[in-house]
């Protein structure tokens, strides 16, 4: 071993050695690759449709999808937000944008219009591409005025009015498949939409490299071989379905079964016909695999790798999972967008740790006042560095300053400690950031809306913590003198205008005031010290 995990300087490692990332390769080039080595093999299918592509299918469809964007004018740097749910073409347009430079831009599919314009408008994507049942959200978000756009292509997966069904791309010859010259470190290969540590969300620029870069270190610990099938039930509008489960998968050689949504029945049933072996999850379906009585009468047993992660996993929920389901062995990761996404995985089997970095990353806990490097059992503010971390926030540089130092750590916001054998623990979050079910909730965003109403005159959102779902927003509220606002208005006033996840299922309490410092910025500490 080239490293001991911690080191005198306070500094954790893989154990294993460094391996060696190319700097050269794309993320096309990486699937074709694969495409050209397990070619017959199944790589995805939905599982509610049977629609299917081999390795050898997927490398044509993504040429001819590649060709068709290249004639419709598409050119390097161009950007193409998708607002589907999961299915097989949302892989082929993935790796087709990777090829012809489109930046691929995913948005999350139960966003309401308004948050769809906004993204659309910061983004200035030039098409769309969306799953069926979604036209009407995304022609309110194009047509939004107070967001203007410059979509010009509308695509749909499926059929749609006035969208230009997928399959015209899919039926195109392939001969203008563009030959662009790309450089996988620099060249943006795909743009999330996260928080970060503060405010609305933000495009998060994470070049082919740092995602071919991720693909690398985590199959160097997790490899999957052909006889794998692994389950697409996560978002791939998210960083954890985009790059693990489509990518992971792909480099084995592994088949990919995709549900557009969670449903118990089905997703059981998926698991027990196509004898899933990996799967990645969030704690609340870990919890249901572990706890709901239904999953009793399916056959599960194929299940032998878990890796959880986008939110903690507590020990006593690993227990009673690995007590139900021996045969597999239960991961927790840790990440996030703007790390392509991993940063650890917990290799040795220690309940409640996201584990060590994985290779090729630096990960230190920094004072969170002083910024000063700490000894290992003491809470601070992890910091981490390597291949996976993004370019930047898309025209941001404040925020992506705020965030990555000169020397490239990255600031996580996310509070923790190691122990004395180089393992990390996380236990709070320094950021505003909520998490629930593992889905991003920015508390500027719902206060922006709340303080948007005439009888709301200061507010602060917090999450409050749930068994089920990790974190629920709730809303503390400051209301006008002499109006007579209720908390049941005050949340319905919400519902309607946000996507599910965002509602304030925490509550609603009206306060005197919102704790804040000198300079505006507001005391969630205090907030949940005080009322939590
Ligand atoms: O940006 P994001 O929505 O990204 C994610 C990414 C999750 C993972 C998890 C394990 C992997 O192996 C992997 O590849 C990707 O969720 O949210 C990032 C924030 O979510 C919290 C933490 O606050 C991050 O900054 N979070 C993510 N994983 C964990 C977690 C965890 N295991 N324990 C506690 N908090």
């Amino acid at each position: 071993y080239r490293h001991s995990p911690v080191t005198s300087d306070n500094i954790l490692r893989n154990p294993l050695p460094d391996i060696f990332i190319p700097s050269d390769l794309s993320i096309h080039q990486m699937v074709f690759d694969n495409c050209d080595k397990y070619k017959d093999n199944l790589a995805v299918e939905e599982y509610l449709t049977g629609r299917k592509y081999t390795y050898a299918q997927l490398k044509e469809a993504v040429v001819r999808v590649a060709s068709a964007l290249y004639r419709r004018g598409y050119r390097k740097g161009d950007v193409l937000l998708v607002f589907a749910v999961n299915n097989v073409d949302f892989t082929v347009l993935t790796v087709a944008c990777a090829a012809a430079g489109v930046w691929f831009c995913p948005a999350n599919p139960s966003y309401t219009a308004e948050e769809l314009a906004r993204q659309l408008h910061d983004c200035q994507a030039k098409g769309v591409c969306i799953s069926e049942p979604l036209a009407d959200v995304a022609k309110d978000a194009i047509a939004n005025k107070q967001y203007p756009n410059k979509v010009k292509d509308l695509f749909v997966f499926g059929e749609a009015s006035g969208f230009e069904p997928f399959k015209n791309l899919l039926d195109d010859d392939g001969k203008a498949f563009p030959d662009v010259a790309l450089d996988p470190v620099n060249d943006v290969f795909v743009l999330p939409y996260s928080s970060g540590t503060t405010g609305f969300p933000k495009g998060v620029m994470l070049s082919h490299h740092n995602v071919v870069a991720n693909v690398y270190q985590l199959t160097n610990l997790m490899n999957m071989d052909p006889d794998d099938t692994s389950l697409g039930l996560l978002p791939l509008y998210h960083i954890f379905g985009l790059v693990v489960i489509q990518f992971m998968t792909l480099m084995g050689g592994a088949s990919i079964h995709y549900l557009p949504k969670f449903e118990p029945d089905t997703l059981l049933q998926c698991m027990q016909e196509k004898k899933i072996s990996v799967s990645l999850l969030v704690p609340p379906l870990v919890l249901f695999l572990a706890k709901h009585p239904l999953v009793s009468k399916f056959d599960i047993s194929s299940l032998k790798e878990v890796l959880c992660g986008a939110a903690p996993l507590g020990e006593e929920l690993t227990t009673a999972f690995t007590d139900r389901h021996p045969n597999a062995t239960l991961r927790q990761g840790y990440g996030m967008t703007e790390t392509g996404p991993a940063l650890s995985v917990d290799m040795k089997k220690i309940k409640g740790s996201v584990g060590q970095p994985i290779p090729n990353t630096l990960c230190k806990v920094a004072d969170t006042e002083t910024g000063q490097i700490l000894p290992s059992s003491q809470l601070g503010e992890v910091w981490a560095k390597g291949p996976q971390v993004m370019l930047g926030y898309y025209k941001n540089q404040t925020a992506t300053d705020n965030m990555i130092t000169q020397d490239r750590w990255l600031r996580t916001g996310d509070v923790g400690y190691y122990d004395e054998n180089g393992v990390l623990y996380i236990k709070d979050r320094l950021k505003e950031l909520i998490k629930y079910k593992g889905a991003q909730v920015a508390p500027a965003e719902l206060e922006a809306l709340l303080l948007s109403h005439p009888d709301i005159q200061d507010t602060a959102v917090v999450g409050v913590p749930d068994d089920a779902a990790g974190e629920l927003p709730k809303a503390f509220v400051v209301v006008r003198a002499g109006s007579d606002l209720t908390t049941e208005q005050v949340a319905k006033f919400i519902e309607g205008k946000v996507s599910p996840t965002k509602k304030l299922r925490g509550g609603v309490q009206f306060v005197d005031e919102i704790p804040k410092n000198p300079s505006g910025k507001i005391l969630r500490r205090v907030i949940r010290d005080k009322y939590l």
